[in-house]
């Protein structure tokens, strides 16, 4: 998860991770909650006028089966929004992801600071 230190806007953050499907048919992420936010989306990076901005995604994250899913910087992201804490680095966040066969896991996610693509994070301070 990315730390909001530093960051201009710091309500809001994502959280990148894999997600490996052992099993033989097609699996979704489809919500996640966190207690250190008001509100957890999926998102996705979509061209829109020719630039890349981000939106909820339609359905969540499909993981494919005997395979696995990189939610990443510049793609497919946890995003947390209405943050109610500040996130520095070394921290350690609870993330309760929820799948479409109704599973639910409970991560406990390290807290890091990154600096790529900084501004598709934040699009309202460009
Ligand atoms: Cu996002």
């Amino acid at each position: 998860m990315r730390a909001t230190t530093g960051a201009e806007d710091t309500t809001m953050t994502a959280a990148f991770m894999s997600l490996t499907n052992p099993g033989n048919t097609d699996i979704k992420l489809t919500s996640a909650a966190s207690p250190v936010a008001g509100l957890v989306q999926l998102h996705e990076m979509a061209a829109k006028d020719g630039k890349m901005v981000m939106q909820e995604k339609p359905g969540g994250i499909t993981v494919p089966a005997t395979s696995h899913t990189h939610l990443s910087p510049g793609g497919d992201h946890v995003m947390l929004m209405g943050l109610k804490q500040a996130l520095k680095p070394g921290d350690e966040v609870p993330l309760t992801l929820t799948f479409s066969d109704n599973t639910t896991h409970d991560l406990t996610v390290p807290v890091k600071s990154f600096t790529e693509e900084q501004e598709h994070y934040h699009p309202t301070t460009k």
